[in-house]
C-alpha cells in the first residue's frame, strides 16, 4: 500500500463515520431495508458525496400511479412515442420492496423520472447511480424483455412530439440489463454499456458491456454506475466490473462499435446532454423485478435538472 492509497482509504473511513455508516445496514436481508447514509467508495472517490435522489420504496406514493404527469412524484409511468403505458397494477409494494410486473412489452421501460405528458420531472448529468434488485432468472424462458435500470436522453424522450426540440445525437447508458434471447435462458450476464445514437444512422455502443457473473439473482444485489466526464464505470455489489473512457477528439477505450466508421469523439455527447438524462426502471412482460431502493449520489460536478415544459 503506497501513501496515496492509504490516504484515500483514510478519507473514505473518516467520511463514512461522519455520515453515520452502520455496517449492519449493508447486510442482505429477506426483505427490504434502508441502507443508511453509506456513500459508496467509488462515488466518494469521484466527488459524489451527496444523496441527490433516493427512493426506499416504503410505499407507492412516490409513483404517479394515476398517470397524470403532475409534478411532485419521483416516478412516472407514461411513456414517450405513444408506447403502451404500463398499467398502474404493474406496481406493488410489500415490506419496502417495489415489484414491477409489467403487463406490456415496451423496451423494458416501466417507470422514469419524467413525464412525457407534462414534460416535467427530474433529469441528471453525472453522478453515481445504484439500485438494489433481485429477480428470478427462470422467467426469462417465457418472456421477451428483461430487468433493466438505465438512463436515456431526457430531451429525446419528453419532446418526442416536438421535432424541433428533439436532438439529432443523444446518449443512452444501460446501468444494468439482464439480457437474454427471447424465450431463452438468462446466461447470468451483467450488461452495462453506453450508446451514442445518431438520428437516421443508429447507435454506436461500447464494446465491453458483457460481464459474466456468478451471482444468484434471486438474492439481492447492488448494481451501480459511475458517470463522469470522459468516463463511465459499472459495479456489481460495489466491485468494479466494466470501464469505458472517451475524449472529444479520438476513439474511446475500448473502441466503440456501430454502423460504419465510428466518429471521433464518440460518447462525448454524454459529457453535457442539454436536458440531462432520465432514470428508468423496467422489465419484460412476465419477468418481474424487485427493487429495494434506488440512489443517486451527486456533488459539485454533477447536475440534477428539474424539467419544465
Ligand atoms: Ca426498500
Amino acid at each position: 500500500m503506497d501513501r496515496r492509497t492509504f490516504l484515500v482509504s483514510g478519507a473514505v473511513v473518516t467520511v463514512g463515520v461522519a455520515t453515520g455508516f452502520n455496517a449492519s445496514a449493508a447486510q442482505a436481508g429477506t426483505h427490504g431495508h434502508h441502507p443508511g447514509n453509506r456513500i459508496p467508495r467509488q462515488a466518494l472517490g469521484a466527488g459524489f458525496n451527496r444523496l441527490v435522489f433516493s427512493d426506499d420504496f416504503d410505499s407507492l406514493r412516490t409513483i404517479d400511479l394515476a398517470g397524470t404527469g403532475r409534478p411532485g412524484k419521483l416516478w412516472y409511468r407514461d411513456l414517450p412515442w405513444n408506447l403502451e403505458t404500463v398499467p398502474a397494477s404493474s406496481f406493488t409494494e410489500h415490506r419496502s420492496v417495489l415489484t414491477i410486473d409489467q403487463g406490456v412489452e415496451n423496451f423494458n421501460w416501466g417507470l422514469s423520472t419524467a413525464s412525457s405528458i407534462t414534460k416535467r420531472g427530474t433529469a441528471f448529468v453525472h453522478g453515481y447511480y445504484e439500485a438494489r434488485i433481485r429477480f428470478d432468472p427462470a422467467d426469462a424462458l417465457t418472456t421477451k424483455g428483461w430487468p433493466s435500470f438505465w438512463l436515456y436522453d431526457a430531451a429525446y424522450s419528453i419532446y418526442f412530439d416536438q421535432p424541433d426540440m428533439v436532438p439529432t445525437r443523444f446518449g443512452e447508458i444501460d446501468i444494468f440489463e439482464a439480457w437474454h434471447a427471447e424465450n431463452d435462458t438468462y446466461l447470468n450476464e451483467f450488461i452495462g454499456s453506453i450508446k451514442e445514437w445518431h438520428k437516421d444512422v443508429g447507435a454506436y455502443s461500447s464494446s465491453n458491456g458483457w460481464y459474466d457473473t456468478t451471482a444468484d439473482w434471486k438474492q439481492w444485489h447492488k448494481v451501480g454506475l459511475l458517470w463522469e466526464k470522459n468516463h463511465a464505470a459499472w459495479y456489481l455489489d460495489d466491485q468494479p466490473i466494466i470501464d469505458v473512457t472517451w475524449n472529444t477528439t479520438g476513439q474511446s477505450t475500448p473502441p466503440a462499435s456501430g454502423p460504419g466508421e465510428v466518429p471521433d469523439g464518440v460518447f462525448s455527447i454524454l459529457d453535457n446532454p442539454r436536458k440531462g438524462m432520465v432514470l428508468i426502471l423496467g422489465t419484460g412482460n412476465g419477468f418481474p423485478m424487485d427493487v429495494d431502493w434506488v440512489r443517486v449520489w451527486g456533488g459539485r460536478r454533477s447536475k440534477v435538472i428539474t424539467l419544465r415544459p
